[in-house]
């Protein structure tokens, strides 16, 4: 049986601070009915996808703060998201912060799901390389302070059964960690998923801003090709609150080939045909890890400090 899907990546521009979740959910209920349009049964969607990238601001009153998380989901300002995927047929991946209240402890998350068909939740994953800092640090011409607004994620990398195989979840900043994929790739996952908001300016290391579209492509095209997956790759790009955000959404296959790319930076659809089958190419020769890997030795790369 074909396990070939039409999968789209659907990066979204900027979302203004002001920008009612009903708005940004409509811009993303349009790009799925244009993905269906053309065939796809799967999408994917940014990192915090719901409203602006909320961690370039310092805030003292955590009021300030909560006011990005869903203490639901999918709760009303989501639903024709859910409505969709049930009407269209279509499976996706959703980047959102989660207010977390169960038993008695308040904790926040940065958070993915993984949605199927029939608008059921089937996988959720919370971010765990959550980069920045903790504190206000005003030499900075915008903050990045998901270290103090998100607790660290508690899921692990875990790998679900959906769209006919198997689906890894990860967050922006994992991308970038071979760890992620690796430990994805362990699970067998065949398509490895995620959203992201890249800054353009890396006020630590200026002199890599010119890379940053590079370090991007790298990062991901390497975890799929050293696991033998598919990634498929979703920015929240364009200027948003005067924060110039990266663009550069993707598909790649397992042979760490760029099959799709965006083109610009506002709301766009990013389609390819996604053999998952294809894993097989890489994971059955170069990268055959009961053959060829060599654990014994890998110990220093998990050893807990
Ligand atoms: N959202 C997120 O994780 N962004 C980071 C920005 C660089 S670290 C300040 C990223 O890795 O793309």
């Amino acid at each position: 049986m074909s396990r070939t899907l039409l999968a789209a990546a659907a990066q979204l521009g900027p979302i203004a601070r002001d920008e009612p979740r009903a708005s940004a959910v409509a811009r993303m209920v349009s790009l799925m009915l244009e993905a269906h349009g053309h065939g796809a049964s799967f999408i994917v969607f940014p990192e915090l996808a719901l409203t602006t990238f909320f961690p370039r601001w310092h805030f003292d009153n955590p009021r300030d703060v909560d006011v990005f998380f869903e203490t639901e989901m999918p709760n009303a300002a989501t639903e024709p998201l859910f409505e969709a995927a049930r009407e269209l047929k279509m499976s996706l991946y959703l980047g959102y912060a989660e207010l977390d209240q169960r038993g008695g402890e308040t904790r926040h998350f940065n958070t993915s799901i993984l949605v199927d068909q029939t608008g059921a939740i089937v996988g959720k994953y919370r971010k765990i390389h959550l980069p920045g800092h903790h504190n206000h640090e005003p030499w900075r011409p915008f903050q990045h302070l998901e270290k103090r607004y998100f607790d660290v994620g508690d899921t692990g990398f875990e790998v679900f059964e959906a769209l006919g195989g198997k689906i890894g979840m990860c967050l922006c900043n994992d991308r970038r960690w071979p760890e992620t994929y690796r430990v994805l790739g362990l699970g067998g996952a065949e398509l490895v998923a995620l959203g992201y908001n890249t800054p353009r300016h890396y006020p630590p290391a200026p002199e890599h801003d010119h890379l940053q579209d590079f370090h991007n492509h790298l990062s991901m095209q390497a975890g799929a090709y050293a696991n033998g997956c598919w990634v498929i790759a979703s920015a929240k790009a364009g200027v948003e609150e005067g924060c110039d955000l990266i663009g550069g959404s993707c598909i790649i296959a397992p042979t760490g080939e760029l099959v799709a790319t965006a083109q610009g930076v506002g709301d766009e659809l990013v389609l390819a045909e996604v053999d998952l089958d294809r894993c097989r190419e890489i994971r059955e020769n170069i990268f055959n890890f009961d053959l060829h890997r060599q654990p014994q030795f890998y110990g220093p790369i998990c050893r807990v400090a």
